[in-house]
């Protein structure tokens, strides 16, 4: 009898909370429950369940549910996705200027990085979404990348010779890849575990958070910290979903998602650091005692073939200027 009182008094509950919220904005993410990123697209969704009296509400599909990242760009331009939570990269062979953030050795570290996309910069780039039926809302963190394998230790580029990376699906990363000499080979997230299991690839790159959670250390153990990127992420909206809405609450979802900043921010440093520790503990050899001058130094022909036009030039002397 409690049991079936409880059931439905939950049921009451959920068709209750279901019926308050007017406008529920589906929001994507490649990782899993519990990641940083999904966990402040969580927060920004419960600022603005408060802040509009319950009336918007964020539904976010963690672990890929709504696809690959390059796939739920493309529904997030139609409208069908109307939020998504996706790393710069792979918007740079749609929207050429997000290219200058995911460019290798762009910058210096994290504080650099921050100090860019909060200010001006950052929002010159925000901007440019909207030429593409979308709404730049936020910057969130993506840590530093760096190169693991399944093969051996890389100690230099001499190392990378003729093996295989998985890269996001740009040709910045592919350019990048090819010019340490290695073999580049863009995939959807999705499918390196089992690239790298079954040897189609020897490896990839991303950073603590990413190779532990999935996976991809268990059947990739040798991991070089290079740190050859540093690529912001992002938080964007379909300007479908955005055009539905009043200014007032097209402002109220502005904020909540620049309040979730600084609690992604945070999270985000705790969780690389438990990655690393686990990562560690697991038995993965990490280079980390590892002179990144060549690397910086072969990064120049990319830089020659992706910043032409003088806008591009511009953003990345205003990027370097800002460290
Ligand atoms: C992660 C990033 C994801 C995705 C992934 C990848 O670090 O958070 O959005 O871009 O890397 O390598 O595809």
């Amino acid at each position: 009898m409690k049991t079936t009182l409880a059931t439905l008094l939950a049921s009451v509950a959920l068709v209750g909370a279901a019926q308050a919220c007017e406008i529920t904005l589906r929001s994507s993410d490649t990782h899993p429950e519990g990641y940083p990123t999904v966990v402040a697209v969580q927060k920004m969704g419960e600022l603005l369940e408060e802040r509009s009296d319950g009336r918007i509400c964020v539904e976010v599909f963690h672990s890929a549910q709504l696809g690959e990242e390059k796939d739920t760009i493309e529904q997030t331009q139609l409208g069908v996705i109307d939020l998504n939570r996706v790393s710069l990269g792979p918007f740079n062979n749609i929207i050429e200027e997000t290219k200058v953030f995911s460019l290798p050795y762009i910058f210096a570290g994290t504080d650099h990085m921050h100090k860019v996309v909060d200010g001006e910069i950052g929002d010159r780039i925000l901007n440019e979404f909207q030429n593409h039926q979308l709404v730049g809302l936020a910057y969130y963190d993506g840590g530093s990348r760096s190169f693991y394998n399944s093969q051996k230790p890389i100690h230099s580029i001499d190392d990378m010779s003729g093996m295989k990376f998985r890269v996001m699906q740009s040709d910045v990363f592919v350019d990048m890849v090819d010019a340490l000499g290695g073999n580049a080979t863009p995939l959807p997230y999705g499918e390196v575990y089992s690239s790298i299991q079954t040897g189609v690839i020897d490896g990839a790159e991303n950073n603590w958070p990413s190779y532990e959670s999935s996976g991809h250390y268990e059947v990739a153990g040798y991991y070089t910290l290079d740190q050859h990127l540093i690529v912001p992420e992002v938080l964007v909206m379909s300007q479908t979903s955005w055009n539905k809405l009043s200014a007032e609450d097209q402002a109220l979802v502005k904020q909540a998602a620049k309040d979730s900043v600084p609690v992604m921010r945070q999270l985000w440093a705790e969780r690389e650091a438990a990655s690393e520790e686990k990562v560690r503990a697991s038995g993965v050899e990490v280079v980390a005692d590892i002179d990144k001058k060549p690397f910086m130094d072969a990064m120049v022909p990319v830089y020659e073939k992706h910043v032409t036009s003088e806008k591009l030039k511009t953003l990345v002397e205003d990027i370097r200027a800002a460290q």
